[in-house]
């Protein structure tokens, strides 16, 4: 993704933040970044929402933390680059909502 990434500011947060978290998405303790809990079908709905998730991923060069067993997915989203919440995690939570709701 072009540019370098930068925390999101105070207005960006009360912004764009209560649009997650009215979807399911909370604050990480002790450390900027998101989180959301998945559950799908079966591990293959679990599976092709991952896929989905991992080609976005690699095309933003955006790449979420998650742990998957069976139905369910588990995301963190944070910027690594700058040590915290950017744009670029607002745009894969936004993503990954989209993914989610055509499984
Ligand atoms: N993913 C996330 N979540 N944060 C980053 O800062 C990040 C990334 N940086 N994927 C990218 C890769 C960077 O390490 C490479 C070198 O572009």
């Amino acid at each position: 993704m072009a540019g370098k990434a930068h925390r999101l500011s105070a207005e960006q947060r009360e912004q764009l933040l209560p649009n997650l978290q009215a979807v399911g998405w909370s604050d990480v303790e002790g450390r900027d970044a998101i989180y959301k809990e998945f559950i799908f079908k079966n591990f293959n709905q679990a599976f092709g929402f991952m896929t989905k998730v991992a080609l976005q991923a690699e095309k933003m060069d955006h790449h979420p933390e998650w742990f998957n067993v069976y139905n369910k997915v588990h995301i963190t989203l944070s910027t690594h680059d700058c040590g915290g919440l950017s744009e670029r995690d607002i745009k894969m939570a936004t993503f990954i909502e989209e993914a989610k709701i055509s499984h």
